[in-house]
């Protein structure tokens, strides 16, 4: 039987290439990314996936992809990912986060009576900085970036899409997500991604912004794909919002101690003034997707040592 067609939009990025890696077990999948911070080196090679260089901001590079596919399902991550770059470059950052959604909701649009959901990437930051917790679907939205403005936007859409024209759409608010390939070469990458490389370097330094009492929900990259698998098929989902999260909180000092007790090993650090509009805690309800049947597979440890050892196994390749 000929395998259903499913398209990644950012396949090429962190995220995107767990989600491909995952999809390739049952579908055909396309990937539509520009590479512009994801790489072909995150994606298999694999008889069914196919790989196109395209920007989503481009109108006609959207129109073009879906004129030659049909989907039955279509994930939608590419974005300006980093909240420092949305700051840096507003414009530039909404003609791919707002702009580049609404070009492929109107190709999706075209779809709709075949496609079985558009699944959305949204993100926590939605939620910017008011302080009731744990965030719920049903919480105050206000965002304090140009990132999370776009991001509440964007789902906004797909939300009114599902409404408007009949558009299968769901969107999903991710937490921290951390894990294999995750980049950690900016001050801004995820702090996880940043420890893991201390915790393999021997002369590497963390910094400690503010005293390490700052609350996260750190989700395994596998359970967000999971996650997001789970919305794409459920058909409660549709028109509806959904955190992915792990349901678990920690501060800074205790995900120290759980990695020093993982890579057996003392982490040089040093302490520094709190980071100018850092948000103290941040944590999830996940009820609302565990209805659905979700539950992260991964707790904070189990995540970090699958982690610590892809980061230990690569060194040693040299990559
Ligand atoms: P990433 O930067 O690794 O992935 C984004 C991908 O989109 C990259 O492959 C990039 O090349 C591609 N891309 C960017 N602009 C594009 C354009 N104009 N046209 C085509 N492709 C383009 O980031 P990620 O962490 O994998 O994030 C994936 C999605 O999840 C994003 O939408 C991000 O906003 C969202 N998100 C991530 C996190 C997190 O903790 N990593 C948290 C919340 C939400
Ligand atoms: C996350 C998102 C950010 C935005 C924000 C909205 C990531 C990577 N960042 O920021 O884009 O959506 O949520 O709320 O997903 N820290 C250190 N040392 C370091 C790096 C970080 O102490 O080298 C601290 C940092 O000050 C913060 C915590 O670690 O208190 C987590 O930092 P982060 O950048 O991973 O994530 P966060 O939640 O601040």
């Amino acid at each position: 039987m000929k395998k259903k067609t499913v398209l990644v939009t950012g396949g090429a990025g962190f995220i995107g290439g767990h989600l491909v890696e995952r999809l390739l077990q049952n579908y055909h999948v396309v990937v539509f990314d520009n590479l512009s911070t994801g790489k072909r080196t995150n994606l298999p090679n694999h008889p069914d996936l196919e790989f196109i260089l395209g920007d989503i901001s481009r109108e006609i590079d959207v129109l073009t992809i879906f004129e030659n596919y049909q989907f039955s399902y279509v994930f939608h991550l590419a974005a300006v990912a980093s909240v420092a770059a949305s700051i840096e470059d507003p414009l530039l950052t909404h003609q791919t986060n707002m702009d580049g959604t609404i070009y492929i909701l109107n190709a999706a649009k075209k779809q709709a009576s075949t496609l079985q959901k558009f699944v959305f990437a949204s993100s926590a930051a939605v939620y910017g900085s008011e302080p009731t917790l744990p965030k719920r679907e049903t919480s105050a939205i206000a965002p304090i970036t140009p990132y999370g403005i776009d991001k509440y936007a964007a789902e906004s859409y797909v939300l009114a899409y599902s409404h408007l024209f009949g558009l299968k759409a769901s969107a999903a608010r991710f937490f921290n997500v951390y894990g294999p390939r995750q980049n950690p070469q900016s001050p801004y990458s995820g702090v996880l991604s940043i420890l893991t490389n201390c915790m393999g370097d021997e002369g590497a330094n963390f910094q400690l912004y503010g005293d390490g009492s700052q609350v996260r929900d750190f989700v395994y990259v596998e359970d967000v794909v999971t996650g997001l698998i789970l919305i794409a098929k459920s058909e409660e989902s549709q028109s509806e919002v959904f955190n992915i999260a792990s349901g678990e909180r920690h501060s800074l000092i205790e995900v120290i101690e759980i990695y020093e007790l993982i890579a057996d090993k003392k982490l040089s650090l040093t302490h520094h003034e709190e980071r100018a509009g850092d948000i103290h805690q941040s944590y999830a309800d996940i009820t609302k997707i565990k209805n659905l049947g979700y539950h992260a597979s991964n707790t904070l440890k189990m995540g970090l040592s699958k982690y610590h050892e892809y980061n230990r196994k690569n060194k040693k390749l040299g990559r």
